[in-house]
Order: C-alpha cells, then structure tokens, then sequence
C-alpha cells in the first residue's frame, strides 16, 4: 500500500438521549472520520476522541492536529507500507496521542482489507460470526427511570446491562435492578469516581454479585486499583488506565483488575488491541469491546475486534439506532432479538458509505496529498 491521499472530516451527531456519565452529560457527539487513499481503493476509520478532554486527554482539535501535523505527513512520506502493523511502530515517535493514531491506522487497516477482498474480521484473525452484544446505560435521575429503561433493553435482547454510577447514584440504584429483575448479568462503570476511601461501599457491593467494576479510582491508577481487588470480591475491569500492551501486562502483574475493557482507540489501534487481547488470553484474563458512542464506521471495526475469541464477555457494542436516528453507514448495524449482531461479509469494515449522512453530517474536511 502507498497512501497517496489522506481526508479529514469533523462530524456533529445529535445522540438520541443525553448519555451522563460521571464527568458529564453529553447530548452531541463531535468526532472526526479519516479516509485513506491508495489510487481507487479507499479505506475508513473513525476517531473515537471527544469535544473535550473528560474522559481522557484527548480532544477533536488536539486529534485534527497531531494527524495534520504529525501522523499524516509521516504515512504521506512512506514509500510502501506492507502491513498495517507496521503503523504502530511507524507511529511511535509521537507520545501518546492513541485516539489520533488510531484513526490512521484503522482506516489503513479497512483498506488493506479491502484490498485482499478479504473482511476486516478475518484480516485480524477473528473467527466468529456473531458477537454478543450489551448496553452501556447512562446515570439516571431515579431508581424507577433506571428500572424502566434496564426494562427496555432487556426486552431488546441485549446480553448484559451496564449500569453508569458516580458518589451517591451507585449501590441503591443497582439494588434496585438486581431486586426488579434478579439474577440478569449486571455490571457498573464509575469512569474513575471513587478513591480507596470508598473501599467499604465497594465491600457492599460485594453482595450485588455484580459481573464486574469497571475502573472505580483514577483514570492513570494501577496501583490503588491491586489494593482494592484485594479486598473485594467483585472483579474489577480497567478502562480508562490501559493505553498500551506494556499497561495491560503490569496492571495483571500487579492483580489490578480481573477483566480488561478494550478499547481501539484508547490503545492506539487494531494492532495494540490485538496483542492486548492476546496477553490477556494467555494469562486467562476475559476482555470485552468497549464503546466510545461511536458512528457505524468505529462500531464496525469493533464489531471486527469481537471476533476474536478471548473476547469472552458481551461489549458495549450496541446497534447503531440505539444512539443515532440516522448513521452513517448502509445497512445500519442490527442486533438480533437474542442480542447477537451478526459479522459483516463485504471487504473492509463490512458496510457502505452513506454518503448523504456523512455529508449532512460534517461541518469541516480537509485533504492532505504529497
Ligand atoms: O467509560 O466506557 C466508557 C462512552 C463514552 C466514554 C466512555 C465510556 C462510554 C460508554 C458508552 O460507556 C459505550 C457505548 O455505548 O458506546
Ligand atoms: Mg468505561
């Protein structure tokens, strides 16, 4: 492959609900979408980075200026790129900024696929043909809103119901899930809230026998986070503090968590995620898709991860009319009324552009070419 042009495009979204989470209520959804060109081929990814810097570091402009001023030159200057593994290494000059390379190398990862003729699913090694899907439900006013909504989704299908909390909307909340619909797979995500202060609650929720806690103290914390596993029963599932192969290996080193969430963009790509999910699978350690709200375009690359087989646990891979009324891509992703969705079999992603969507959709764009 030889990328000869790459295009950038800001999007704005309007989400069907306000999605609060610990840090805020997001009403809109602002990401950018990348297309690389090699001659007539074309391939998508999606950055996955939000209008601001609340659940990690990254935002839409600092993204649209690291690819613009950094990554994008450095794919435009390289003569002939053989696989898409070797983005990682070729990005690596450049610290951190996963979100930004991510959308690179996940757009050069469609391409190559679509190249072969082959679905990203299979290009990455993925062999099942349907993933189990969950639902990642916002912070709710009262107990009888989140019963109601936990209601909904379970009569959608959806395989596992993770329930957002933060100080104060957190074991009273699930209480009343688990005593209205017993023993359903429940989980929660505190988007870091807590601190080892709160280590008694976390002992009560003990009782809930939820499937697991996702990242309850800081976002960069392994630490704090061994300290609590050791004193609770429920697993704990790191989020926010797994960047890279080398975090995932120290945080099960230190017994800092009992499942990894996954998220491609959070790693810094396709080929990060893989070895991730490989380690864990070698130390027996269960991983899921994480969601960042996306459009078709990043939930299908997801759909795409999930096919690999330590992929074990239901991910926040929900089909696209649970957050968008129109998406971006033809046919738009469905779940089955088991909650399976089922593996795209077109090259690539596995999905048509749509492009009139897109275009609505996008508030700026800008092409870069030798
Ligand atoms: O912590 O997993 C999270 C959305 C935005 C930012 C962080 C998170 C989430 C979700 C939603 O939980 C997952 C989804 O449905 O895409
Ligand atoms: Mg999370």
């Amino acid at each position: 492959m030889k990328i000869e042009k790459v295009i950038l495009r800001r999007l704005k979204m309007d989400l069907k609900f306000p999605f609060q989470t610990s840090f805020g209520t997001q009403r809109e959804r602002e990401f950018i979408i990348t297309e690389v060109q090699d001659g007539n081929d074309v391939g998508y990814g999606e950055c996955v980075v939000n209008s601001n810097p609340y659940y990690n570091e990254e935002t839409v402009q600092t993204a649209w200026h690291i690819m613009k001023d950094f990554l994008i030159p450095i794919l435009l200057q390289k003569e002939e790129i053989t696989h898409p593994d070797e983005i990682n290494e070729l990005f690596k000059q450049v610290r951190r900024h996963q979100m930004a390379k991510s959308a690179l190398e996940g757009a050069i990862w469609d391409l190559y696929a679509r190249k072969q003729g082959k679905t990203l699913a299979e290009v990455i090694g993925g062999k099942k043909e349907k993933i189990s899907v969950g639902v990642s439900i916002g912070i709710q006013e009262t107990k009888e809103e989140l019963v109601e909504i936990v209601g909904k989704y379970l009569k959608e299908g959806f395989q596992k119901i993770k329930i957002k909390i933060k100080p104060g909307k957190d074991i009273e909340m699930l209480q009343a899930v688990r005593d209205r619909f017993g023993d359903i797979p429940i989980m929660a995500d505190a988007n870091s809230a807590y601190t080892l202060k709160d280590v008694q609650l976390f002992k009560q929720m003990d009782s809930l026998r939820l499937m697991m806690i996702e990242q309850p103290l800081a976002h960069d914390d392994i630490i704090d986070h061994a300290t609590l596993q050791k004193a609770i029963q429920t697993p704990i599932c790191l989020d926010e503090s797994i960047h890279s192969l080398e975090d995932a290996r120290k945080a099960i080193e230190l017994g800092s968590c009992k499942i990894i969430n996954i998220k491609i963009g959070r790693v810094g790509g396709i080929t990060e995620a893989i070895r991730i999910h490989n380690l864990c699978k070698e130390k027996k350690i269960p991983v899921w898709c994480g969601g960042m709200l996306e459009s078709g375009i990043g939930r299908a690359h997801n759909l795409a991860i999930t096919s690999l087989d330590n992929f074990t646990i239901p991910g926040d891979t929900a089909p696209s009319a649970r957050y968008w009324d129109e998406d971006i891509i033809r046919p738009e992703i469905e779940m089955d009324t088991e909650g399976n969705i089922e593996l795209p079999k077109k090259p690539g992603f596995g999905y048509e552009i749509n492009q009139t969507a897109l275009d609505r959709y996008t508030v700026e764009t800008e092409a870069f070419s030798k």
